[in-house]
């Protein structure tokens, strides 16, 4: 019997009434209810009428029963927000369909079929920006995760994998470029003005891998020969007017392809590489097949309009897109529980290519800070979840900081117990044995084990368990003998309690207090709760470097003298380390410092010891300067808040801010001079001139200080900063500086700042950026009246990011007494999540923190989310954080 096609019929089948979500409970999807898909889809073939309000689409797929799974009679397309315009079956009209919720069911039976499915779709009313949709004029897709299915009913998972061929067409003169996966086969323009091409992409990829852009387009065209041979022809498209700030990105591209071949073997495998720069974009960008998209954000630069930061988070988000095309592409993802099966292995492989090209030291200190500012909350809050999640409602909140950022930790670890060479033998085989599959985590380190040959078994518990595990270190010594006794303990997460000791690679140096040096670093593995090592020849109890190199991502909790944090600020060898030591320093003084527990006399003995190792650093003549700007960077209020709310505890963001600041204010006073006479030096260091980098970094850290204890003298270097900048980097500090500072300069910056890059929305987010998160007292008022400025938008999320999530990580400003901080949040996720869901969702941790706030703080927080939870129609993404979040 034929089924009626109405939304929502399932027709009394327990398979698909299951699926019907309510909006308000959307369904829970559970990694263990996983099984492959009935069909196979070796080929489709699409077909687009291109127009920015109405887009046809023809769908053609090849199936046939796919002999690992279980036969159905039936085949289930996903779909979302469209009605199919006819179904074809072989050839044949068929109106034996059906729709349940989004989805297509249509009755099959079980040998190869060829299912033919027309669509229309408006790109232009598309604000979420999934699927297709457009973009200043142009078309562009972002698929993953689930963007497909709004092109075109399809099976949407990343386990189906077939080969497409594409044709498209639209009027020439709107759409110049038609771009899509793999090579063009053919293209041309027909008499009255239609222009059209073909592509084809011989490579099977999942449909998330999936890409069309179509719009006015150009070139900075390049080339770059394989290790074999081939010739890749690169292009980065961008609009006319940003052609000229497009070299690095080109250069960044070449230089990630030479780089993967060299370190990991891998080789490109199409003769085309296109990445094309879109202004409306969710993410940073995207790696589809032969096709990236990217956020314009990551794509242009030039001296006038992009700080160094800039430069290198571009140069990290090519390559990190560029790695995908094996950690991603090649081999890609069973289901989207595997996630970080792509994304943490690409973090790492971006991180060791940005170690190479930048330095070692920095880096890993960056991305150590980037980890702590936020992956350590998300893991101690109601959003906890580990690197493979066991459940979720909706993936698009799974791309986090513990998916991206500790999975290439984990995988890190691997890298550090086996050694490079070992590593390089597990990826080879990780890649050679699923080259062309969709994998597994699971996959991934029996690969490792296999190839790098170590036993991985307890190390397994890295994907499975959430929580940042906590390590005690103790040092006992008597006679020549020291034993370092280690403790560990994972911390209860939702839905996670009573867990197993994980394997905790620690690398550790002990100094001779009398020497100063060690005898060399060691790896310790803590693989149980409790474990002592016991080590000979000190006269002295020596001094403990531990977690060198933060070779495990755990927080260490340890009693150690002051003098001794003081020496190894000075001293380790280890940069990483040293810079370590010198935030232990000043989170220990803080921390206590913030919840009263500082005598004055502890207090003055904190300030002496911190303004010693202050010192140390600002005079160390041995020291370069890139690693002195980080040494001098206070920790985040963010880690603060994190560390004094630790077990249980709950934290005061006003006391904190007033502590962070009256810390930095008195080291300002103490250290003036050597403040002063280095602000002088680096000032004077030529802008691309050797150490240049490192000299604009101390300058605006150094002006930071004086901010805090010398406000009229910031202001007036601050402002001659500016003026004679002739970079973003120092114009940007300076401006920054000011923004903090009540003073007239701050206006006239700020306008000059404006008139000078008017029109520029990259460097306007930053003219937003630095006004949301300034320490200006009427931080808050400006914020509001920012979000009525006429450039202001709510439909570009790189707009949207640079005032309101500035603001939502002001630590002064968001959390003001009153609460209209958290109103503000409150009243933007109601207001983004109809335009846009998937950012609106970004928003909510920030008031998810509630539990480790103090409680009147706390109580506001809280009601907010309530407020949010109550309103008529929320997203799937929205609901799921909110829920988590109160829960
Ligand atoms: N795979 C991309 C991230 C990404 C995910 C979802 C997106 O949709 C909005 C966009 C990009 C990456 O890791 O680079
Ligand atoms: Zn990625």
């Amino acid at each position: 019997m034929d089924i009626v096609a109405t939304p929502n019929n399932p027709e009394g089948n327990p398979e698909l009434a299951d699926a019907a979500p309510t909006p308000h409970e959307p369904a829970i999807i559970y990694r263990k209810d996983y099984r492959p898909f009935a069909w196979l889809v070796p080929e489709t073939k699409l077909d687009f009428e291109l127009g920015l309000d109405s887009t046809k689409v023809t769908a053609i797929l090849s199936v046939e029963p796919n002999p690992q799974a279980e036969a159905s009679g039936r085949i289930r397309l996903n779909g979302d927000g469209q009605a199919p315009l006819s179904v074809k079956v072989d050839g044949e009209a068929v109106n034996s369909w059906s729709v349940d919720g989004e989805d297509l069911i249509i009755p099959l039976s079980a040998e190869s079929h060829e299912i033919e499915i027309a669509t229309q779709i408006d790109p232009s009313a598309n604000t979420q920006l999934e699927g297709l949709y457009a973009s200043n004029g142009m078309l562009c897709t972002q698929c993953e995760a689930e963007g497909f299915r709004r092109i075109t009913y399809f099976p949407d998972r990343p386990d189906v994998l077939s080969i497409f061929s594409v044709s498209m067409r639209g009027p020439a003169d709107q759409f110049p470029v038609l771009l899509c996966n793999g090579n063009e086969v053919a293209r041309g323009t027909t008499d009255d003005g239609i222009g059209w091409a073909d592509w084809h992409d011989p490579w099977p990829k999942p449909s998330y891998l999936f890409a069309l852009v179509a719009g006015n387009l150009v070139a900075n065209s390049g080339t770059f020969t394989t290790m074999n041979g081939r010739e890749v022809t690169l292009n980065i498209w961008v609009r006319q007017e940003d052609l000229s700030r497009t070299d690095h990105a080109l250069e960044s591209l070449r230089k990630s392809m030479k780089w993967d071949e060299e370190v990991f073997g891998r080789e490109y495998d199409l003769d085309l590489y296109n990445i094309v720069a879109v202004s409306d974009f969710n993410m940073g960008a995207m790696e589809n097949k032969g096709l990236n998209v990217f956020n314009t954000k990551y794509v242009l630069a030039d001296e006038d309009t992009a700080t160094d930061a800039d430069y290198d988070a571009i140069e990290g988000v090519i390559a990190h897109e560029y790695f995908h095309n094996w950690s991603g592409n090649r081999v890609t993802c069973r289901d989207w529980f595997q996630l970080s099966l792509k994304e943490g292995f690409t973090v790492l492989r971006d991180q060791l290519f940005s170690q190479d090209m930048q330095g070692e030291a920095v880096k890993r200190i960056e991305d150590v800070r980037i980890l702590r500012a936020a992956q350590f909350p998300e893991d101690s809050g109601p959003l906890a979840h580990p690197i493979r999640p066991d459940s979720y409602r909706e993936i698009s909140n799974f791309y986090t900081a513990t998916v991206y950022n500790k999975g290439a930790e984990v995988i890190r670890m691997i890298r550090t117990m086996v050694g490079e060479a070992r590593f390089r033998q597990g990826t080879d085989l990780y890649f050679d044995r699923h080259d062309g599959e969709a994998a597994t985590c699971e996959d991934f380190v029996k690969a490792m084990e296999d190839g790098a040959e170590v036993d991985l078994s307890q190390f397994r518990l890295w994907y499975s368990q959430a929580g940042t595990p906590k390590v005690e270190a103790s040092l006992l010594h008597s006679g020549d003998t020291t034993l370092l006794a280690l403790k560990q303990e994972v911390p209860d997460t939702p839905g996670q309690s009573r867990k197993q000791p994980m394997v905790v690679p620690l690398k550790v140096a002990l100094f001779d207090r009398d020497t100063g040096k060690h005898s060399g670093e060691q790896l310790l593995i803590l693989d149980e709760a409790q474990k002592g090592f016991n080590f000979t020849g000190f006269d002295k109890p020596p001094i403990l470097s531990i977690n060198r190199g933060f070779s495990a991502p755990v927080t260490i909790q340890r009693d150690v003298p002051r003098d001794d944090l003081v020496f190894l600020a000075a001293n380790d060898d280890d940069s990483f380390a040293r810079y370590e030591a010198m935030q232990e320093l000043v989170v220990g003084h803080l921390v206590a410092a913030a919840r009263d527990s500082l005598s004055d006399t502890e207090r003055t003995a904190g300030e002496d010891a911190i303004a010693q190792a202050m010192r140390a650093i600002l005079a160390d003549e041995a020291l370069d300067d890139a690693m002195r700007g980080e040494l001098m960077m206070l920790p985040s209020q963010t880690y603060l808040l994190e560390q004094v709310a630790r077990d249980g505890a709950t934290a005061d963001p006003g006391t904190i801010h007033e502590q962070r600041e009256g810390l930095k204010a008195l080291l300002g006073a103490r250290l003036a001079q050597p403040l002063r006479d280095i602000y002088e030096r680096v000032a004077n260091v030529p802008f691309n001139g050797e150490g240049a980098r490192g000299a604009l970094k101390v300058k605006t850290q150094v002006l930071t200080y004086v901010a805090a204890s010398d406000p009229e003298t910031a202001a007036e270097l601050a402002a001659r900063q500016y003026d004679q900048a002739d970079n973003m980097t120092d114009r940007q500090g300076a401006l920054m500086v000011l923004c903090g500072l009540d003073h007239p300069e701050r206006t006239h910056k700020l306008l000059d700042f404006y008139t000078r890059y008017r029109g520029n929305a990259l460097v306007i987010d930053k003219w937003f950026t630095l006004q949301a998160l300034s320490l200006h007292p009427d931080a808050l008022e400006h914020v509001k009246a920012l979000a009525e400025h006429p450039d202001f938008n709510l439909k570009n999320p790189n707009r949207v990011r640079s005032l309101y999530m500035a603001f939502a990580g002001n630590p002064y400003a968001f959390h003001v007494e009153s609460g209209e901080g958290y109103r503000l949040i409150a009243d933007l996720i109601l207001a983004l999540d109809p335009i846009n869901p998937q950012t609106a969702a970004r928003f909510v941790p920030s008031l998810g923190k509630w539990r480790k706030i103090e409680p009147n703080r706390s109580e506001l927080m809280r009601s907010e989310l309530e407020r949010i939870r109550e309103a008529a129609k929320l997203s799937r993404d929205t609901y799921e954080q909110v829920a988590r979040s109160l829960d």
